[in-house]
């Protein structure tokens, strides 16, 4: 939209917006569901931010005992996958939780955003995308936080590609945001080969950019 006063043109267009997705200690090498070479993402985070006036950071914040974890489930390890109250659930070793040093952003992360939305705190239900639950039954307010704002296209990056990523870039989409991946600011678990091409090829599909950091122009 295009304001037209009586000296100025205002131009709301093109509100655009960083979300770094779960760029926590427990997901970087050493940690408890560390992810290949996750620390990598950092870098391309500390690189890009200075060129959005707005950057957002999704922390997956579980309390101990949560139902994702295996350790809840007798008999079943991290990696397996079953029905958690109607949804299927892949197990997880225990991480992020709310409190811990694992659940921390990265120290190396020098970006300091402008909101954090944590997600996987209800007990009962895992949170991929920083925008709903994986049952589409919470909300975190991202959505609204954006809208606020004036947002209209968001560039998503973190951990883990073919997880928190990939649900989130999914979700901006359906919510109507002009979505673009960051793709070498993204690492993947990788629980079985080729999920993180498939991820890819899925956000690609939906409707997604797929994009290199090289490639985000900064404001002129
Ligand atoms: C994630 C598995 C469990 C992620 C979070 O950030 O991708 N993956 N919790
Ligand atoms: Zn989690």
């Amino acid at each position: 939209m295009v304001i037209v006063g009586s000296d100025r043109f205002v131009d709301t267009d093109a509100m655009r917006a960083l979300i770094l997705v779960d760029i926590q200690n427990d997901f970087l090498p050493g940690g408890a569901l560390a992810v290949t070479d996750g620390d990598a993402v950092i870098a391309v985070a500390n690189a890009l931010a200075p060129a959005f006036s707005l950057v957002v950071a999704t922390q997956d914040w579980h309390p101990a005992g949560h139902e994702s974890f295996a350790s809840q489930h007798a008999d079943r390890s991290p990696g397996e996958v079953i029905d958690l109250h109607g949804l299927p659930q892949v197990l997880w070793p225990d991480h992020c939780v709310q409190g811990s040093s694992g659940a921390e952003f990265a120290a190396a992360l020098t970006v300091t955003p402008d909101a954090v939305f944590q997600k996987g705190t209800d007990q009962r239900v895992d949170s991929y995308s920083g925008f709903f639950d994986n049952g589409r039954r919470h909300a975190t307010g991202l959505a609204e936080f954006l809208r606020g704002k004036g947002v209209d296209s968001v560039f998503v990056m973190g951990l883990a590609t073919d997880y928190c990523v990939r649900f989130t870039a999914l979700d901006a989409a359906s919510c109507g945001f002009d979505t673009t991946l960051v793709e070498d600011g993204c690492r993947g678990v990788e629980l079985s080969a080729g999920d993180v091409q498939a991820a890819v090829d899925e956000m690609r599909a939906a409707g997604i950019a797929i994009v290199t950091s090289a490639q985000v122009e900064s404001p002129g």
